[in-house]
Parts: structure tokens; C-alpha cells; sequence
């Protein structure tokens, strides 16, 4: 029989009522990291792992409050709580990186899932005297850039959808590269018996030209972004709609004929919706308590004006997507929403540390209506420029008896050399460019490959700030 006064139960009982503490004073974080292709999530999210995991110290990441007052125990990969999304390929970014000849991971093609279990020392006050470490889970999901910018179709109808597209397709760049492809789309016959192979061979033709844009022009705002990484959906005819270029009114869409081409493309459309974007928006963005938006502006700057502002367009459609406010402390127990957020400027080891500064300007410029809206739902807003991976050297050279700032790194040459270089990559402006500015100023930001790194160490820029940013507060 159970005997509550025997000592060796009232010992079970303790350990089993410690386990109960530490269960409610442990924390939780969904951080949502939010970016365009290439922006630099999976970068970031392998940098963040390794400095909290393997160089979580003062010197490393001054700016992390727990870290300086010696109250940060110590940070693992754990594994995930949901079985059935595959693991973020932690160990092979590391691989890469850390190879003889280091290079990038490789661009993402599906969903994966990590979390992270930090432990602490509470701060003095009532959590310190109840435990003496707590623990924080942070979860991360990473997935390709491309498939985020569905998300602001879950608002439109197929009519809407198509408005917006043909408006695109209007106008420069699109307009001269998508010429065929837009005669043909005029030609379909809508109220026609429904042509599979015709909107079979369409749609292909549609991705093709989506990938172009995106490879060739700079372009951001591809939609539907499975188009162009279809996943486990290759091949599939919910993969098989186009917008239509001739405009049609959403009224219309109340009367269609069955089984015609018409049809076909709104069904799919609305399928698409429905299976693919809302289905990743249910299982992957609705959770997020906390979210950093990072943003390359340096390849739109190269890429020219219409590239770059693309990206503030993309950018102001995808925020609109994100479930801001209400975040009083009921809903915040029955639905947690994001109560902090950070836009980061990436890639700052591409330019000199003077353009820093010009460099969290311009991304302040970029977002500043989206930020408007997020402030007024009172969320926390923050800005910074920073790099998950400082794969660059700073320096001074001396030119003509001036001394200038300049950056030393390895690149690839046109031949596919690597080579290392010392450069001044040029200025950041920190308003918004204008047209006669383009004109100017051609830029020409370099890319640089990981540095080599025997002692396997991972430097970054601000990745301390964004750290405390992000997590600080979970940590006290
Ligand atoms: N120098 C430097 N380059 C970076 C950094 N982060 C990303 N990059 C560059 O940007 C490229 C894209 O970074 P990823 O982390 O793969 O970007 P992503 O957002 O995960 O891209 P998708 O998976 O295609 O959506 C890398 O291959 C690097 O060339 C950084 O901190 N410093
Ligand atoms: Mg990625």
C-alpha cells in the first residue's frame, strides 16, 4: 500500500512535484524565420543553433544578457515534436561549411523542423527561488523561399488573383519576356470543353517563365511559388492553372459552365489554395509567437530597379499575410500570436562596416509602411543589418595617400576559380533609390564564399543582438 509518510514515497513525490514545476516554469518559443529565396533563412538558422549550442560564450555574443551575467547553463538540438516533417539538415550545413573547400548549404526544397532546448539560471526573483534552472524550447521551421510567397494568395479570388498577375505581366521586365506566352493565354478558349493537355502544356510554359524571372530578372513576386519547387506535388494537375491576362470580373466566377477551360483553371486555382497555402499556412505559420524577417537588399540592389522594388511590393503583400495584434493575454493563451518582430538587413559582410548603418536605413525605408501597420497592432518592431556567417575580412587600403575601408574574401571567378579579393563593394544608400540614382549608380555587391576555418568557429555580425532580441526576455 502506498504510505505518504514513508520517506522513500515522499522523496517520489518530491521528485515527481519537481518535475511538475519545471514543466510549468519551462518556456516555449515558435520563432518564425521569415525571408525570401536566398534571403538567407537556412543560413541563419544554422548559425543561430551553432553559436547558442557550440560558442555560447561572453566573447562570442556579448549583447546576449544570460550569456554576460553568466545565467545561459547551456543549449541543445533536441528532437522534434512533430514526427512527420523531416529534421533540418543541421549537420550537413555544418558539413558544408566546414569542409576543406567551404561552401554554402544548399538551397532549400521542403519543409524541415528543428528545436532547440535552452537551459538557464533564472534571474533573482520568484522563478530563481523555485528552480534552479528552467529550460526554453525554441522551434524553427525552415522551408524555401519561394513557397512564402503564397501566402498572400489565400485573400483572392481567382479573378483578383489574375487581376494582379496581368497588371504584372503589363509591365516591364515581364512584359517583352512573356509575349508569347501572353498571346496564348488571350487565345484560350475559356467557354471551351475543358483541353488538359492545352492547360497542361500552358502551365509549363507558365513555370518556365516564372523560373526565368526569378534566375534571370531578380524577380520576387512569383506566384504560385510551387510553380517553380513543386515538391511531392511534380506533375500533379493542381499544379496545372495559369491567370488568366484578359481580366475577368470576380462576378463571373458565379456563373461558370462546367467542365469547361474556365472551370478547370478556378477549380485548380482554388484547390491549390486551399490543399497547398492554406494547408502550409495551418501547419506551419498560424503558431508563431515570434518572427524575424530577414531581407538580402544587396541582389535586388544589383539586379536593378524593378527587382528592387519588387521586393518592398513583396514584402508588403507577405506581412499582410501574418496574424499581427490582438494580443492581449487571453487570446495570447488560447492562440499565441507574434509579440516581437525583427527585420534584418542580411549579407552585411558584403559590404564595409560604415555601411552598416546605411544598410538598416534602407531596410527601415523599405518596410516602413508595413512597420506603420505592425506598430499601430502594438507588436515590438525592431530593425538591424547583420550576417548569420561573416565570410568576410575588414581592412583599410591605401589608395593615392587616402586610406579607405575595404573587405577581403573569397569569391568565384568566372571560371569557376576561387579566388580571394580586397575590395570596396561601394555604398549603401540609405533612402530609397530613385530613378536618375539608378541611372548613376550601377551596383555591383560581390559574393563570397564561407571562409575557411580550421578552428571551426562560425563568425558573424549582430547575431549577439539578434539573439536578444528575439529570445532575451525567455531567458530571465
Ligand atoms: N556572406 C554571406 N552570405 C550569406 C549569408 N547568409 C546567406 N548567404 C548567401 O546567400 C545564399 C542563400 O542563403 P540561404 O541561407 O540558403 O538562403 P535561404 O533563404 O535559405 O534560401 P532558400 O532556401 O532558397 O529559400 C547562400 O548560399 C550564401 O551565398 C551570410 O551571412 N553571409
Ligand atoms: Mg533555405
Amino acid at each position: 500500500m502506498f504510505n505518504i509518510f514513508d520517506s522513500s514515497n515522499l522523496d517520489l513525490l518530491k521528485a515527481e512535484a519537481d518535475k511538475l514545476l519545471k514543466k510549468t516554469l519551462n518556456r516555449h518559443v515558435k520563432l518564425a524565420v521569415t525571408g525570401l529565396s536566398r534571403s538567407g533563412k537556412s543560413a541563419f538558422i544554422t548559425s543561430l543553433v551553432y553559436q547558442l549550442c557550440e560558442q555560447s560564450d561572453a566573447r562570442n555574443l556579448p549583447f546576449v544578457e544570460s550569456i554576460r551575467d553568466s545565467r545561459f547553463v547551456g543549449a541543445k538540438k533536441i528532437p522534434q515534436t512533430s514526427l512527420h516533417v523531416p529534421s533540418f539538415a543541421y549537420t550537413e550545413a555544418l558539413g558544408s561549411l566546414f569542409d576543406d573547400q567551404p561552401c554554402w548549404p544548399n538551397s532549400t526544397r521542403s519543409i524541415s523542423e528543428l528545436r532547440l532546448a535552452i537551459r538557464y539560471k533564472p534571474e533573482e526573483g520568484l522563478l530563481s527561488q523555485l528552480s534552479d534552472w528552467n529550460t526554453l524550447y525554441v522551434d524553427i521551421v525552415d522551408y524555401p523561399g519561394e513557397w512564402l510567397m503564397d501566402l498572400p494568395m489565400l485573400s483572392l479570388d481567382f479573378a483578383q488573383w489574375s487581376r494582379m498577375m496581368a497588371e504584372l505581366f503589363e509591365n516591364e521586365p515581364r512584359k517583352s519576356a512573356s509575349k508569347d506566352f501572353i498571346e496564348k493565354v488571350r487565345l484560350l478558349d475559356l467557354n471551351g470543353l475543358e483541353n488538359e493537355r492545352l492547360l497542361q502544356a500552358l502551365s509549363k510554359e507558365y513555370s518556365q517563365l516564372l523560373i526565368k524571372f526569378k534566375n534571370e530578372l531578380g524577380l520576387s513576386l512569383l506566384q504560385p511559388g510551387r510553380f517553380i519547387l513543386p515538391g511531392e506535388l511534380e506533375g500533379a494537375p493542381i499544379l496545372q492553372f495559369i491567370p488568366l491576362m484578359t481580366g475577368i470580373a470576380s462576378a463571373d466566377l458565379e456563373s461558370i459552365e462546367p467542365g469547361t477551360n474556365l472551370a478547370a483553371l478556378v477549380n485548380r486555382f482554388e484547390e491549390y489554395k486551399s490543399r497547398v497555402v492554406q494547408a502550409f499556412y495551418d501547419d506551419y505559420f498560424k503558431h508563431f509567437d515570434r518572427q524575424i524577417v530577414l531581407v538580402d537588399c544587396l541582389d535586388p540592389l544589383n539586379a536593378g530597379e524593378q527587382s528592387f522594388s519588387e521586393l518592398q511590393r513583396s514584402i508588403e503583400l507577405l506581412l499582410q499575410s501574418y496574424d499581427y495584434g490582438k494580443n492581449n493575454l487571453l487570446h495570447r493563451i488560447f492562440s499565441p500570436r507574434i509579440d516581437k518582430l525583427l527585420f534584418a538587413a542580411t549579407k552585411a559582410d558584403h559590404v564595409t562596416t560604415e555601411q552598416h548603418k546605411n544598410l538598416t536605413l534602407l531596410l527601415n525605408n523599405l518596410i516602413e509602411k508595413s512597420r506603420k501597420d505592425i506598430q499601430f497592432e502594438a507588436i515590438e518592431v525592431e530593425t538591424m543589418s547583420m550576417s548569420s556567417i561573416k565570410a568576410t575580412e575588414n581592412g583599410f587600403i591605401d589608395h593615392k595617400g587616402e586610406t579607405f575601408p575595404c573587405i577581403k574574401g573569397v569569391t568565384i571567378d568566372e571560371e569557376q576559380q576561387h579566388k580571394t579579393v580586397t575590395l570596396f563593394p561601394g555604398e549603401i544608400p540609405k533612402d530609397l533609390p530613385t530613378g536618375e540614382f539608378w541611372q548613376n549608380n550601377p551596383f555591383k555587391f560581390v559574393c563570397f564564399e564561407p571562409p575557411k576555418k580550421i578552428d571551426k568557429s562560425l563568425a558573424h555580425i549582430r547575431m549577439d543582438h539578434v539573439i536578444e532580441y528575439l529570445l532575451g526576455d525567455k531567458l530571465r
